[in-house]
């Protein structure tokens, strides 16, 4: 038998089959990654938190960075407002040594204990992830 299109290869449907894995994995929190420390049984959880307003008009709010996650993991936030994040990190480890948030444009460097902060700009309602800087640990900052 000559020419004609070859059958799907099963090969080629495990490898969909684990991309579209990976893409439910990533979309609920994390890569589960044996090799790094972003695993976690807990990461599929949602933990929410709401920023409460400062003193000088910028709103607050603290992050743990412990065990391959954030808790709050959902943060709502006002529109509109700077947003000071207090990050603490209770468990250091490669996921735990910055925190970026791609569509602020904004990156902290996270420090082994301890914690540290960075003031977020007034940003318009919407959603914005945020990850550690491998993008396996992930969070979003829900603003409305
Ligand atoms: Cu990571």
């Amino acid at each position: 038998m000559t020419g004609g299109a070859a059958p799907p290869r099963p090969a080629r449907r495990r490898l969909l089959g684990v991309a579209a894995g990976v893409a439910l994995a990533a979309s609920v929190g994390a890569v589960l990654s044996p090799g790094l420390r972003c695993s976690s049984a807990d990461l599929a959880q949602a933990r929410e938190g709401t920023a409460r307003a400062g003193a000088d008009g910028t709103q607050e709010i603290a992050l743990v960075a412990e065990r391959g996650e954030y808790r709050p993991n959902v943060v709502h936030a006002r529109a509109g407002a700077p947003l000071r994040l207090r990050v603490l990190v209770h468990e250091g480890g490669a996921c735990a040594r910055r925190l970026l948030v791609p569509d602020l444009h904004a990156a902290l460097d996270l420090p082994d204990a301890g914690s540290t902060e960075l003031v977020l700009p007034a940003a318009a309602r919407g959603s914005y992830l945020f990850t550690c800087e491998g993008r396996m640990v992930k969070g979003v900052l829900v603003l409305d």
